[in-house]
């Protein structure tokens, strides 16, 4: 029926680890099969034993003690060394033939935005094994404060959606919170619902009022640019998320499916309980 991946990716506890694990849960209750492909080199437990595991190839501890490097270029160094020994991820996923692969990415947004590692594998996982590829990219809704953090969440998604060059759906996580937000105390950082519904969907024009109300007039001219870039994209909309909620998690599972049009190549079926006799007597 075909391989399709689907690439979680977004700042460290935007909650990618969260959202594939109920996945992977909604997955199971409908009883659909994905597979987790854990790509992060420094992930410890998971929920679900991960069906591809980088950490069977080259775990981030070992490479930053032998080779006496820090998180981040031991992370590169892992992106490197899963890109010099293809034959390994030809071994892992060479036995699948209808895959659904949900893949929890490591959380520092450079290995998206900044280096070509991460478009070099999706490009083999394209070219090489014909999955079709869909991203995610998770902003927290506690991060989302005012319309200036909503333009650095929504740029960041940007560019990494350019990067990675395929299907993409932004994804507002931890609605729960927000709700919550609505009638408890505001807290510190905390916004209610109403307020940030406002982010989901936002008119660009409404958006770049709200920037420069609060901006000296000299960024001005630099608003309006930022809002036209975003709308150009269309990157404003966000797709909330609670990933405690059922629902939400299975409305988003079928944003992602429409993104990969899962299925659509799929053979329509002969209808097998049909009395085909009766179309013959007609
Ligand atoms: N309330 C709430 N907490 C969440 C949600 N998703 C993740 N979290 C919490 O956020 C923290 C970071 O989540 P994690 O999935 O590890 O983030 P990752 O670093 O992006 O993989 C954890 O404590 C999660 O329990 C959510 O939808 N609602
Ligand atoms: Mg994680």
């Amino acid at each position: 029926m075909g391989r399709y991946a689907v690439l979680v990716t977004g700042p460290a506890g935007s909650g990618k680890s969260t959202l594939c694990t109920s996945l992977l849960t909604h997955a199971q209750t409908t009883g659909r099969n994905l597979h987790l492909f854990n790509l992060d080199p420094a992930a410890e437990n998971f929920e679900f034993k991960p069906t591809v595991d980088i950490r069977d190839l080259i775990g981030l501890e070992d490479v930053m003690e032998e080779m006496q490097l820090g998180p981040n270029g031991g992370l590169v160094y892992c992106f490197e060394y899963l890109l010099e020994n293809l034959d390994w991820l030809d071994e892992q996923l060479g036995a699948f033939e209808d895959d659904y692969l949900i893949i929890d990415c490591p959380g520092q947004i450079e290995l998206y935005t900044h280096t070509p590692l991460m478009t070099r594998l999706l490009t083999t996982l394209q070219q090489t094994y014909q999955f079709r590829l869909c991203s995610l990219y998770l902003v927290e809704s506690n991060f989302i404060d005012d319309v200036n953090k909503f333009f650095a969440g929504t740029l960041s998604a940007m560019s990494s959606m350019i990067n990675l060059d395929c299907s993409h759906i932004n994804v507002m996580s931890k609605m729960d919170l927000v709700k919550r937000g609505e009638t408890a105390q505001r807290t510190k950082g905390g916004k209610n619902k109403r307020e940030l519904d406002r982010y989901l969907d936002p008119d660009p024009l409404l958006l770049m009022e709200e920037a420069n109300a609060s901006s000296n007039p000299k960024f001005h001219a630099l608003n309006e640019a930022i809002v036209q870039l975003i709308d150009d994209f269309s990157m404003v909309s966000f797709m909330p998320l609670d990933a405690t909620d059922e629902d939400s998690v299975g409305s988003l599972l079928s944003h992602i499916d429409h993104a990969m049009q899962y299925g659509e190549d799929e053979e329509p079926k002969e209808p097998k309980d049909m009395d085909m006799g009766d179309f013959e007597d007609a």
